[in-house]
Order: C-alpha cells, then structure tokens, then sequence
C-alpha cells in the first residue's frame, strides 16, 4: 500500500499547487462534504486543488469574465494551460458534459473544480482508449478489441465470449466501441479508481476511499498488473 501511494504521490493533476494549503483545504471540503452526502464524491476528486487556486485557474478560463464557462472557453483555455490534453477532444467533451450537472451548457466556478480533475480524469482513460485503437479513426472495432483486450482487464480466452464481452461494452449494438461506451465501461469496471460523479451511483464505495489513494496513475497500475 505504502508503495502504491508513494507512485501515486508523484503526479496529481495539479502537480505544481502547493500541498500544504491543497490539503487543508482538503479537510475543510470533507467537513462540509459530510453534510452534504451528495457532494461527497465530487469533493474528492477536487481534493488536490484549494479554493483561491481554483478561481486563479477558473479566471483564467473564463476568457469574456462573465463568471460562467462555455465550451469554446473551455477549449481555448485547456490548449493554453494544459496542452498535453488539448489534443483529446472526446476527452475533453466528456469532462465538459459530466461537469455541467446544472446542465445549463456552462461551468460555473462550483462546476470548475470537478471539470479539472474530469479532464485529467478522461484524459487517462482516453490514452487507454488510443491504445486499443489501432487505426486511430477514434471507435474501436472488434478486431482491435481482439488485440487489446487485456488492456482494459478482460481475460477471455475463446473468440465467443471476447465477441459477448464487445458486445456488452458496444451498449448501441453499432459494431464500435465509441469513447462514451468506452468511460462507462470504464467506470464500471473502475479502470481507474478515481470514479467521478458522472457514473453511476452504484459507484457509492467510491467515498470510502482515502484522499491520497485517489489519483490518475492507477492506469499504469492496472496495465502492469495485466
Ligand atoms: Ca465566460
Ligand atoms: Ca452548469
Ligand atoms: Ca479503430
């Protein structure tokens, strides 16, 4: 375990903020988390990130200074402050969705937090998703399945079942395994252990675990353990 958090330790999404202030705001957020029982899980995967910090950031994005985020802003800003997930649109459009849970179309600032570690957050299961995908047309057909399979944790032998396996991931029937499908699998299968809000609340567990055994490595984790 001790190892586990040492290597977790080493990347957070926000690496550079100071730790000191993250985790006393940390603990602050978890007192009123434990108020708010709803809030909980989102309170977590902000755990790295202190108030002050956030707004610096979310000003930052808010390029027109209306106090509110769209898309575009969104797109523009990740490409300046986080350029090495500018290139993962599915990736960014998924943390951008799953952040709206007002579902206005913008992220305001209580919004901000989860859409950071969101975009860490879909930007690990996207590299895992750009593995399976071969030919990089962004759906991952049955053939790549076929090849990396074990990547994402499935450990099936015949040809039927890996077809049965596609098919349960390919939830649409299309033939493809789009990004979508592939985070909802993903978070069902706790791929990455760091389960945002968006996924099912069958995920409740999720709450149990310590701060600092949350974080965006554990993709590394789980292809080694395979
Ligand atoms: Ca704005
Ligand atoms: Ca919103
Ligand atoms: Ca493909």
């Amino acid at each position: 375990m001790a190892e586990k958090l040492n290597k977790k330790a080493s990347i957070r999404t926000t690496g550079k903020l100071d730790r000191k202030v993250v985790s006393k705001t940390a603990s602050k957020l978890d007192k009123k988390a434990a108020s708010k029982t709803t809030q909980k899980k989102a309170v977590i995967t902000t755990n790295n990130l202190d108030k002050a910090q956030i707004k610096k950031i979310f000003d930052v994005f808010d390029y027109n200074g209306n106090g509110i985020l769209s898309l575009a802003e969104i797109d523009k800003a990740v490409i300046e402050l986080y350029p090495h997930l500018a290139k993962d649109k599915p990736a960014i459009m998924r943390a951008y969705k799953a952040a709206d849970t007002s579902k206005d179309g913008f992220i305001d600032f209580k919004e901000f937090g989860r859409l950071i570690d969101l975009l860490h957050y879909y930007n690990e299961l996207f590299k895992i998703f750009k593995k399976l995908d071969i030919d990089n047309d962004r759906r991952i057909d049955f053939g790549e399945f076929k090849k990396g399979h074990k990547l994402i944790g499935i450990n099936v032998v015949s040809n039927k079942e890996l077809k049965s396996k596609f098919n349960e991931i390919d939830t649409n029937l299309g033939g493809y395994i789009l990004f979508d499908e592939f985070c909802i699998y993903a978070a069902k299968m706790k791929l990455i252990s760091d389960i945002p809000q968006d996924t099912q609340d069958t995920q409740n567990n999720q709450e149990e675990i310590p701060q600092d055994v949350q974080n965006k490595q554990e993709v590394q984790e789980t292809q080694t353990k395979l």
